[in-house]
C-alpha cells in the first residue's frame, strides 16, 4: 500500500469552485491525486526511465518540464547509463519545487539535479538529449504551445528525444463520451465520489485544455521533428515521443 497522503481536496461541497492551482494543498497530495485520476500514469513514469536509458548522451542535459514532485525526474535519474549528464527539473509552483527537492535529496542516484522554480516558457533549453513534458503542455495556453515546443527543439541535440504525455480530446463525440465515461469509471474505482469528480472537473475546465492527437502530431512535424511515435495510450491519456 502507498504511503502517499490521500487526496480529499474536493470531497466536501465547495460554495464556489475556483480555477485549479498547484498550491501547497495540491503538492501535499499530488502523487495520490495523479495516480487515482490518470489511467496509465505509473506505467508512463516507469517507461520514461527507458527513454533516459536509451537516449541520454554523455555530457548532455535532461529536462523534466513541469516536474511537480519529481516522479519523472527520479525515473530518468535512475536509468541514465552514461556519464557527465545533468537533469534540470522545472516547475512554476513553489510548493511543488520544494517537495521535488526533498524527494530528490532522498534518492541516492549519482546524476546531479537542479530543481528550478520558473515558468518553463522562460527557461533556456540547451544541449538536451532528453526532454520530458509529462502532462504539462496541456496547462500552457494553446496559442503558446508551438513556441514552447520550437524552443525545446532548438535546444535539443541531434538524435535527442522529446517525450510528451497528455490528456487528449476527440473530435468524434461518441469516442469523446466513451473515454470520458471510462476515466470517470477509473476515478470511481479509485474511490473518488461523484461530487469530487464533478467539482474537480469544473476547477480544471479553464486550466487544462487538451488537444487532439492529430494536433500534437502536426505541430511536432511542423517544428521539424523527423520521427514521431505514439507509444502509450489508455483511454484519453497518451504519450508520444519525437526524435530530432
Ligand atoms: C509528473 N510531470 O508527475 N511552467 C512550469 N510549470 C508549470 C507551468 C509552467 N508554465 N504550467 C504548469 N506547470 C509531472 C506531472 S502536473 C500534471 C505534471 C497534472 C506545472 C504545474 O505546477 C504542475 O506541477 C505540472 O506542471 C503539471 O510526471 O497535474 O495533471
Amino acid at each position: 500500500m502507498s504511503n502517499d497522503k490521500r487526496d480529499k481536496l474536493y470531497a466536501d461541497r465547495h460554495d464556489m469552485i475556483v480555477d485549479f492551482v498547484f498550491d501547497e494543498s495540491v503538492a501535499n497530495v499530488f502523487p495520490d491525486m495523479i495516480r487515482r485520476s490518470v489511467p496509465g500514469y505509473d506505467a508512463i513514469i516507469t517507461h520514461l526511465g527507458l527513454f533516459a536509458r536509451q537516449y541520454a548522451l554523455p555530457n548532455t542535459r535532461l529536462y523534466d518540464l513541469g516536474c511537480s514532485t519529481g516522479a519523472a525526474t527520479l525515473a530518468l535519474r535512475r536509468q541514465i547509463q552514461v556519464t557527465g549528464c545533468e537533469i534540470i527539473a522545472v516547475d512554476n509552483a513553489e510548493a511543488m519545487v520544494q517537495t521535488c527537492q526533498q524527494n530528490i535529496s532522498h534518492d541516492k542516484s549519482l546524476t546531479p539535479v537542479q530543481v528550478i522554480c520558473a515558468d518553463i516558457q522562460d527557461v533556456t533549453i540547451e544541449n538536451a538529449s532528453v526532454v520530458v513534458l509529462n502532462f504539462t503542455l496541456q496547462f500552457i495556453a494553446p496559442e503558446k504551445r508551438q513556441a514552447l515546443l520550437q524552443k525545446i527543439y532548438q535546444g535539443m541535440v541531434a538524435g535527442g528525444v522529446l517525450v510528451l504525455a497528455e490528456k487528449l480530446v476527440f473530435n468524434d463525440t461518441q469516442k469523446q463520451q466513451f473515454v470520458e465515461d471510462m476515466q470517470m469509471a477509473y476515478k470511481k474505482a479509485n474511490g473518488y465520489s461523484d461530487l469530487e469528480i464533478s467539482q474537480k472537473r469544473t476547477a480544471l475546465e479553464n486550466v487544462l485544455v487538451p488537444d487532439t492527437m492529430s494536433t500534437h502530431v502536426q505541430r511536432l512535424e511542423a517544428i521539424g521533428f523527423t520521427q514521431i511515435y505514439p507509444w502509450f495510450r489508455c483511454f484519453n491519456f497518451a504519450a508520444l515521443c519525437a526524435i530530432k
